[in-house]
């Protein structure tokens, strides 16, 4: 059997085909190209961990049992959906975030011929996933829970960005009021719902199950979803943009990032107003005073330690879940996250 990575790729080149001849449209040469660059260019190019999880949360659910032809095209396709969300929030988001590069190359909204007609292009991602969901799963019992479930967490997802994008403006750069529990609130709404529990309620779904019955494993990914977005917060400054795909623009856009929450809690009197003067500056040599510090108070040490106490806490909290099938997709998920650098 092809690995499934590949296997995974190939529905993408049906899914994109699919829509690519959508009845709805009267398609033009010049209409199926742009869609087609603007699709390769966004949806395939990730780790597309979020994706594959689908596939692999559904086979634990199956305990072990082989897959038929039609169980691993339609997870596929459903891991396909997030990615599709995946895309559209980040053609988005780059923009919002005034962002440079995206997975190794220029954001969308960067590329001369295409600059704002990329949030046309956001619009329809985000309108290719109720189209793959009608074409594939219309006949399915759970094909309203489907819906339902992506329109949930769209609407979660982007009331978390909302968030994460009014503290920076409120009370003209306030940091007086960026504490864990606001942190925390954005990034469970902006990141962890779609990025963790999405994929598995996917997976819950196409297994007949009713979502209500696991709120205890909704709450165990959001925990994860939660310190996925610490490790993006920290990577934004201490990764390598090499390694990481893109270049940082936290401290720019005065963003209430896991480490200013930290730098303020630890600092003294004359580090906080270094911080007062100097976060949510364009200007290099702003952006690397805030840096400087951030070195001089070892937040480097305090992630460290609190990765390694996120790690213990979800662990606990997995294997507290009594089902050993849901405990594997969990503990599964948690190894390809932990001390990621990308
Ligand atoms: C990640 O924030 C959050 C999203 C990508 C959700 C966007 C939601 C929309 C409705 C547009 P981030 O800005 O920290 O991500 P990154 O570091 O990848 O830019
Ligand atoms: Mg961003
Ligand atoms: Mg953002
Ligand atoms: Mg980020």
């Amino acid at each position: 059997m092809a690995d499934l990575k590949s296997t995974f790729l190939n529905v993408y080149s049906v899914l994109k085909k699919e829509l690519l001849e959508d009845p709805a449209f009267e398609w033009s040469p010049d209409s199926r190209d742009w869609v087609e660059r603007m699709l390769d260019y966004n949806v395939p190019g990730g780790k597309l961990n979020r994706g594959l999880s689908v596939i692999d949360s559904y086979k634990y659910l199956k305990e072990g049992k082989e897959l038929t032809e039609d169980e691993i095209f339609l997870t596929s396709a459903l891991g396909w959906c997030i990615e599709w969300l995946q895309a559209y929030f980040l053609v988005l988001d780059d923009i919002m975030d005034s962002s440079h590069t995206r997975r190794g190359q220029p954001c969308w909204f960067r590329l001369p011929k295409v600059g704002l007609i990329a949030t046309n292009d956001g619009v329809l991602l985000r309108n290719h996933i109720p189209r793959i969901l009608k074409n594939h799963f219309r006949d399915k019992a759970y094909y309203v829970d489907l819906l339902d479930l992506f329109n949930e967490v769209e609407f979660q997802t982007a009331s978390g960005q909302m968030i994460d994008l009014i503290t920076t403006l409120e009370g003209e750069k306030d940091l007086s009021k960026y504490t864990l529990s606001l942190h925390r609130r954005i990034v469970l709404y902006k990141t962890a719902y779609y990025s963790f529990y999405l994929p598995v309620a996917c997976a819950l779904l196409m297994a007949g199950e009713n979502l209500d019955n696991h709120v205890d494993v909704k709450n165990i990914l959001v925990e994860m979803g939660t310190y996925f977005q610490v490790q993006d917060d920290y990577l934004d400054c201490f990764g390598a943009p090499e390694t990481i795909g893109k270049i940082g623009t936290d401290i720019e856009d005065f963003k209430c990032s896991w480490l200013v929450v930290k730098a303020l809690e630890i600092c003294n009197e004359e580090q906080k107003k270094l911080l007062h003067e100097n976060y949510g500056k364009a200007d290099p040599v702003n952006v690397a005073k805030v840096k400087a510090l951030y070195h001089e108070l070892n937040l480097q040490g305090v992630f460290a330690d609190y990765e390694s106490k996120s790690y213990e806490k979800l662990i606990a909290s997995i294997e507290a879940h009594p089902s050993k099938a849901v405990q594997a997709v969990l503990k599964s998920f948690l190894a390809k996250i932990y001390k990621r650098q990308k």
